[in-house]
């Protein structure tokens, strides 16, 4: 019998370009519509996490970014996540007896953050699909990713899209138990390897409004939001995967840009409204769609999650064409006004 067993994983950010927001069931947390994500690359940002348990251990811990966090050791979410893992392996356990009865033992988990947490840049989506994938590794479970998506979820929605890479559906499914409430690959980042993302960072404080009650009081309370999840979003997922199968640029970004606009739109119609967009994260969409007329092409689409932080997709061979505009700019945003039209980028070319 070992005294201990450890694991290490890392997993990357996954940003939506069709959003999830809202929920049909908040504990295990079951979404009212549908959502596509690109996972970005792991190099950039991403959660690393390290799981250790032992028969010496009293309980269960957590560190996230150096600090013990007692408010995640004690949240319901953690709990319920480590439970199920837990209950796995106690299955696997009960099959082969030659294992070591580790289900019954506690875990520390150590997670690290390589960007702001709980800026709007899916840290929770990051940061539970590790926990999860970390913890799957230190129980030698044998389930599949999107059999442990379903775990994923249930700490934070988005996570069950952060356990694929490429391009990620994370189907609402229709039943009570979210047995069928899952993560399924839309295609692989090798079937259109040209996509980029990058980041515009406009502020990196912790967002106000946390995604969880942002999005109840959006269901609650805005008029948009049933005609967004009833018509808007199933009709634009099917467009969306079909727009990444055909590798079809400018559809996919005429989608996701107006789908982030979409889901903007619901958090203002909301009562009160949720604003995570500010002043610079306008001027970057107003700056967006004067690129995109300059070219007279569609090669940048602008997406914003639940925080004024954009991330603009675009195709390897328009990088230089959107980075000469996005260095001359974006430093001195606040010097830019809106009023601007195509004729005056040549001044910045
Ligand atoms: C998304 N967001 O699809 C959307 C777009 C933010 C805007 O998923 O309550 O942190 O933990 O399930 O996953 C953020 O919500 O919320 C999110 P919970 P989560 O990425």
């Amino acid at each position: 019998m070992s005294n201990s067993y450890v694991a290490s994983i890392t997993a990357p950010v996954n940003i939506a370009t069709l959003k999830y927001w809202g929920k049909r069931d908040t504990n295990l947390n079951l979404p009212t519509n549908s959502s596509i994500s690109v996972t970005l690359d792991q190099a950039d940002l991403k959660t690393t996490t390290s799981a250790m348990t032992s028969a010496e251990f009293k309980q269960d811990r957590l560190w996230l970014n150096g600090e013990e966090d007692l408010k995640l050791s004690q949240s319901k979410r953690l709990t319920q996540v480590l439970a199920s893992l837990k209950e796995k392996r106690r299955l696997k356990e009960e099959k082969d007896s030659s294992l070591d009865k580790i289900s019954t033992w506690f875990v520390h988990i150590v997670s690290v953050n390589n960007f702001p947490t709980a800026a709007g840049l899916a840290s929770s989506a990051a940061g539970f699909a590790a926990l999860v994938v970390c913890i799957a590794k230190l129980f030698q479970l044998d389930d599949d990713m999107t059999e442990l998506s379903k775990i994923a979820r249930q700490g934070s929605g988005s996570a069950c899209r952060s356990l694929f890479g490429g391009f990620v559906a994370w189907e609402m499914g229709v039943s009570e138990d979210g047995s069928d409430s899952k993560a399924v690959e839309v295609a692989p980042l090798s079937h259109w390897p040209e996509m980029k993302a990058c980041v515009l960072v406009a502020c990196a404080d912790k967002k106000d409004v946390s995604s969880t009650s942002g999005m109840q009081l959006t269901v609650k309370t805005s008029d948009l939001f049933q005609k967004r999840v009833d018509e808007v979003v199933p009709q634009r997922f099917n467009e969306m995967k079909k727009a990444i199968n055909d590798k079809d640029f400018a559809l996919f970004a005429e989608l996701t840009m107006r789908d982030s606009n979409s889901f903007h739109a619901t958090c203002l119609d909301s009562y009160p409204p949720i604003f995570y967009m500010n002043d610079t994260s306008k001027k970057i969409i107003k700056l967006v769609h004067l690129i995109n007329a300059f070219y007279n092409e569609t090669i940048v689409a602008y997406t914003y999650d639940a925080g004024p932080n954009a991330v603009l997709y675009y195709l390897e061979e328009n990088e230089l064409k959107l980075m000469s505009f996005i260095y001359t700019l974006f430093k001195d945003l606040s010097g830019w006004e809106t009023k601007y039209s195509v004729e005056d980028l040549n001044k910045f070319i």
